[in-house]
């Protein structure tokens, strides 16, 4: 909520106050909030000028009036007559020639605050002959200059630090016309994306491109911050859009705002917003994201406050004040939320030079490896207060998977130095191969979800994207496993293929069991929808990179298809509710990530692996590439900053 006082002045004001007409002859009896502020202000200058005239007095002539008989005792007094004439600057007592200047020199202050009196009286009722439309242009631009100010103070350069060996930002253009015609296609959906939303919901977070205006939800907040703006911005980067990107950063530039009373989830802002800026930055070598990035940073900060430091889930971005979803196991913070802040905030430090960033994330590593962890399993729900697990419920779907995607990116970041987070990474996978990895009856590899001390048979869209997790961790895996991680991502690559391939639209419901003669598809009504998400996607891209086989092109240019069919409206995207009806509806919704991620993997799916490699890049949750810090291991050593 607003605070009346910051109300923009057309807004919701308090009831009036009446100071009686006789007070103010020639103004309104009632006074409204704006005018009172005036008054208060200048009754406040007056009273500061009576104060500050009787401190601007000789001291004798305070001593006249309060005089304790102890000053020439106590205080040295300075007489301004004989500056530096009397090098020690006490008053001499006992000449009279003095004694007349002293009078002089009383009188002529007199006159001066009876002058300063008449004038600020004056001003006073000028001001109140102001009409109130003035007085109200005057506040605001008082406000202008303070915010001037303040983003004066918040966009000061910060330290200048040595940029990662950023290799592979090419067109990537495939020799294949094939491919080109697939790449360029997935270029068009970008921009009849990226059109609508200009033109429906600029400025909003996402775009509802049915009703063609702006949509958001309670994860950015109640104010419009651009999200799909800032998710896009690398994908247009990539995709050579250029006057698309400048757009983008000119609104980023002007409008971009995060002192606003607003409560956000820590861990959607950082994956979308910071990540989504640093990549920008990386990329362009635009200054603007990078300063942008380290302010919203500085806001999420306060969510760290907490007995244990395990962040709450949402944090209001002007008063810091944290909490946690309600409905989250007794007010818990979730593992995928605080266990996904690594890449984003290591990055900070290094831009920075400020460890505070790097140290935040580090506690969180530090207090998980202590715990206790059944069954070697991450359990979903951590109280931030107590530091104990909440409900025993592990997945590698929503509420977990994160976590476990950037203990492995963590070490990748670190050009493979952090073995602390490849230890942790390769626990957790073969306690996750152990109790949620099983075969289904028609042979397909799912990731079941630990509830209670039992195995759920049902695997999320989610949770595929973790074909590629187990691709991209294939290499330096413990025992020299390299073989049996790409047949496991393969594996799931093939799953999540089956369940797009057995519904109607030959789209991934949002949820799908192996259970009951069921295999692959989705059961309750409530997840068969698909929001143009992208983790089957991504694994393909991520499949396609490290075994070239073109299945994985083919299976992707079925997705693309089938969005640009049944998803694709002429307002933008949409998401459908039910992808085993053959006459869908829709949500109305096209999700930021929708921007960020599905088209971006396409892309990237039907270019040449020499755009962005992954050697030199690591792609946060959101799909935003960040460099591998090649100088910098676990300490950032590497940031001269630090020394
Ligand atoms: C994205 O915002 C991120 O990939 C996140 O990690 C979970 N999934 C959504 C899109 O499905």
């Amino acid at each position: 909520m607003t605070t009346p006082a910051l109300l923009p002045l057309s807004g919701r004001r308090l009831p009036p106050l009446n100071l009686g007409a006789s007070a103010f002859p020639h103004h309104r009896a009632t006074l409204r909030l704006s005018e009172k502020f005036i008054l208060l202000l200048i009754l406040s200058a007056f009273i500061t000028l009576c104060f500050g005239a009787f401190f601007f007095l000789p001291d004798s002539s305070k001593h006249k009036r309060f005089d304790l008989g102890l000053e020439d005792v106590l205080i040295p007094h300075v007489d301004t007559s004989k500056e530096g004439k009397n090098p020690g600057g006490f008053l001499i007592h006992g000449q009279g020639h003095d004694e007349h200047r002293h009078r002089e020199e009383e009188e002529r202050l007199r006159n001066k605050i009876r002058a300063d009196h008449e004038k600020a009286l004056e001003e006073a009722k000028e001001k109140l002959k102001k009409s109130r439309d003035e007085i109200q242009a005057e506040i605001q631009t008082e406000k202008n200059k303070v915010v001037q100010e303040l983003k004066k103070k918040d966009s000061k350069p910060l330290p200048p630090v040595p940029l990662p060996n950023l290799i592979g930002i090419n067109s990537g253009e495939p020799a294949d016309p094939d491919i080109r015609e697939k790449r360029n296609k997935v270029k068009e959906m970008m921009k009849h994306a990226w059109d609508n939303y200009r033109q429906y919901g600029w400025g909003h977070n996402e775009l509802k491109p049915i009703a063609r205006k702006g949509h958001s939800t309670n994860i950015f907040g109640n104010s419009q911050m651009g999200a799909t703006i800032v998710d896009a911005l690398d994908t247009l980067y990539i995709m050579g859009l250029h006057d698309e990107f400048r757009e983008g950063q000119e609104w980023i530039d002007k409008n971009l705002d995060f002192s606003v009373n607003s409560e956000v989830s820590v861990f959607e802002v950082n994956i979308r917003f910071i990540g989504g800026l640093l990549a920008a930055y990386y990329l362009s070598g635009q200054e603007v994201f990078k300063i942008k990035a380290v302010q919203l940073a500085v806001k999420l900060l306060p969510a760290f406050n907490t007995p244990t430091g395990i962040p709450w889930a949402m944090v209001n971005l002007k008063s810091g004040v944290g909490r946690n979803w309600g409905w989250a196991s007794a007010g818990s913070s979730i593992l995928a939320e605080f266990g996904t802040l690594h890449m984003e905030f290591v990055h900070l430090s290094y831009l920075t030079g400020d460890p505070v960033y790097y140290n935040k994330v580090m506690h969180i590593r530090k207090l998980l490896q202590k715990m206790d962890r059944p069954n070697g399993l991450y359990p979903n729900y951590l109280n931030p207060r107590t530091g104990r697990w909440g409900q025993h419920h592990t997945s590698v779907g929503g509420l977990g998977d994160s976590f476990y995607e950037y203990l492995l990116k963590a070490w990748l970041m670190s050009d493979k130095m952090d073995m602390e987070a490849r230890k942790m990474y390769d626990d957790a996978i073969e306690a996750i191969e152990k109790h949620l990895i099983r075969k289904s009856n028609g042979g397909l590899t799912f990731i079941g979800e630990w509830k209670n001390g039992h195995l759920e048979r049902k695997m999320g869209h989610l949770t595929c994207f973790a074909g590629g997790m187990f691709a991209l961790g294939a290499d330096g895996s413990r025992d020299d496993k390299a073989g049996h991680y790409l047949q496991l991502g393969a594996e799931i690559a093939h799953t999540c293929h089956e369940s797009y391939d057995r519904t109607t639209l030959k789209l991934g419901p949002e949820a799908f069991k192996f259970d009951g003669g069921v295999e692959a598809v989705a059961v309750r009504q409530n997840e068969k929808y698909y929001i143009l998400r992208p983790e089957v996607i991504e694994t393909y891209w991520y499949m396609w990179r490290f075994t070239h086989d073109p299945k994985y092109r083919q299976w992707g240019w079925e997705a693309t298809q089938a969005i640009d069919k049944y998803c694709r409206v002429s307002g933008g995207f949409s998401g459908v509710k039910d992808v085993y009806s053959s006459s869908p509806t829709y949500d109305d919704v096209q999700q930021s990530f929708f921007l960020a991620e599905t088209l971006k993997y396409l892309y990237l799916l039907f270019s040449n692996d020499d755009l962005l490699p992954l050697d030199n890049w690591v792609f946060n949750t959101e799909a935003h590439p960040l460099p591998v810090l090649h100088l910098a291991n676990t300490t950032l050593s590497g940031n001269p900053a630090y020394r």
